[in-house]
């Protein structure tokens, strides 16, 4: 595989800073060089910057809208004129709303339909008006989907139907959020499910539906899909979340099921990391997704 490292030091989707280093920690963690010495063809694009601050103006409480704006045009545009596989190196989650975006429109121009699989202990599908926060790395999704609210951003060329989107993860949902995912119909995975059927069930059944469907898949991985003790080094914690092995068999499964065609890496705080150890297993994990094995085993078919 054609691999673009896209570095994204993009830290205006909260309050608290630190993920602007995510895309030097990757690298100092290794992750060329895992890429590569599985065979892919990896080429560093260095770190993109927004576009000018656009004048625009939102709910009060929104943290650095404008920014946020830019970031997501240059975002789209960077990521859409990628050949191969790019990989997103965060940043927080406010990079998704320009990453997925720019993915669908890829996916659009080449006439095939955009799946998203989303994992992270949250659903980040607020929109500007329904955050309390206002920190926009909780609206990505509501972004992409093309739910209403979004008037400062650029109109997302091709908005991801929410039916193609699956989340896995979820232990920390906002009460307007349960509302609209589940009245959009985005397919959800709580750890509570995870706990009663194991994580590889409801994978599986996703990487079949996209398979029969066609799809490119696009991967969000939020530091915080993993549970805090292994992954500590992200600023919104919480328990409960999965577990090291869960993590990588879901990339090993990801990995066979030969369907993933871009990937984000999102929310590393480098602050707040034990000496570069959330970083490695990020790097060891996006390693699994790209082909790094236990064992050789039969490849499996998730398609029909
Ligand atoms: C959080 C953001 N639910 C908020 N979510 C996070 O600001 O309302 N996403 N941290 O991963
Ligand atoms: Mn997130
Ligand atoms: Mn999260
Ligand atoms: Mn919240």
């Amino acid at each position: 595989t054609d691999i673009t490292l896209l570095g994204v030091p993009l830290d205006c989707g909260k309050d608290r800073k630190g993920c602007l280093m995510g895309p030097d920690a990757y690298r100092v963690a290794g992750m060329a060089g895992a890429l590569a010495e599985l065979g892919h063809t990896v080429t560093d694009a260095g770190n993109l910057a927004p576009g000018p601050l656009p004048d625009v103006s939102g709910p009060a409480h929104l943290v650095d809208l404008a920014e946020n704006v830019a970031w997501t045009g240059t975002l789209i545009e960077a990521g859409r004129a990628v050949d191969g596989m790019p990989i997103f190196l965060g940043g927080d989650h406010a990079l998704a709303m320009g990453s997925v975006a720019g993915m669908a429109a890829r996916a659009q121009d080449r006439k095939r339909p955009l799946f998203v699989l989303w994992l992270d202990a949250h659903s980040d599908f607020h929109t500007p008006h329904s955050t309390q926060s206002g920190n926009l790395h909780g609206c990505p999704v509501a972004y992409f989907t093309g739910q209403p609210g979004f008037d400062a951003f650029p109109a997302p060329p091709a908005p991801v139907p929410p039916d193609r989107v699956c989340m896995i993860g979820l232990r920390s949902v906002d009460g307007p959020e349960k509302t609209a995912v589940t009245a959009a119909r985005v397919t959800t995975h709580d750890m509570r499910e995870i706990d009663e059927t194991g994580i590889a069930m409801p994978l599986r059944s996703f990487l079949a539906h996209v398979a029969q469907a066609g799809g490119d898949l696009h991967v969000s991985l939020d530091v915080d899909f993993l549970d805090p003790s292994i992954a500590p080094a992200v600023g919104t914690t919480v328990p409960g979340g999965t577990t090291f092995r869960e993590a990588h068999l879901v990339m090993e499964m990801l990995s066979e099921s030969g369907l993933v065609t871009s990937l984000d890496l999102v929310e590393l705080n480098p602050a707040l990391d034990e000496r570069g150890r959330t970083a490695s297993l990020m790097v060891d994990l996006t390693a699994s997704l790209m082909g790094r094995r236990i064992f050789d085993r039969p490849t499996q078919s998730f398609g029909a």
